[in-house]
């Protein structure tokens, strides 16, 4: 067994002294990340997201419906939204909010999204004994699906990619009524979907398929 020497002991015990060299630096930086839903559960992908003030800089949510600008000087900043196809700012909102920057912190600035209910076609899809009824549905972007249940058992309405663009999320039922709508605003995309007590993949059973094109 090796034994420290006393005198290192006490010195390793000991915390420096001097004054210098003793502090870490801290962030000089910090962020402002946020999240643009519809309703309660609906994330906005698609949504422009501008910022302006110490910096200018744009992004787009992502399918999270979210967007993150890092690495900011602190200091005021503007932050605005532009909705995506099919949606609109809710009414009393604001499209450009203020956020301060302070360094090591992430602001937070969010919306809530109305949907875009003028002209908007509707298709209604059944959910019924183990079918999706029409099961294979083409649509134009701005459509919005909406998904009823008829038989009031247990289904879910499971995407098959829930990071695809305009994505919506994974909704369960079990009972008779709307299940949910979801507006589709990207064009060129195939969405796959199934229901999870009646298909165990996305191919056979209780399955869908939503075009935008
Ligand atoms: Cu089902």
């Amino acid at each position: 067994m090796r034994r420290i020497p006393l005198l290192a002991a006490l010195t390793l015990g000991v915390p420096a002294c001097g004054g210098d060299g003793g502090t870490q630096p801290g962030p000089t930086t910090g962020s402002i990340s946020g999240r643009v839903t519809e309703g309660t559960s609906n994330n906005v992908a698609g949504a422009q997201i501008g910022l302006s003030g110490g910096a200018t800089r744009t992004g787009t949510t992502d399918a999270g419906g979210a967007f993150n600008f890092a690495d900011l000087a602190p200091g005021g900043y503007s932050v605005s939204v532009t909705p995506p196809q099919g949606f609109r700012l809710r009414s009393g909102d604001t499209q450009s909010k203020q956020a301060t920057v302070t360094a090591g912190q992430a602001a937070t600035i969010n919306w809530d999204l109305d949907r875009e209910t003028s002209g908007g076609e509707v298709v209604e899809i059944r959910l019924t004994g183990t079918s999706f009824d029409p099961a294979d549905v083409t649509i134009t972007p701005g459509t919005t699906v909406r998904w009823v249940n008829i038989d009031g058992i247990a289904h879910t309405v499971t995407p098959e990619n829930a990071s695809q663009t305009g994505v919506w999320q994974r909704q369960t039922t079990n009972t008779q009524g709307v299940v949910f709508s979801h507006t589709f605003a990207a064009a060129g995309q195939t969405y796959r979907y199934r229901c999870e007590p009646h298909s165990a993949n996305f191919t056979t059973g209780m399955v869908g398929v939503i075009r935008v094109q």
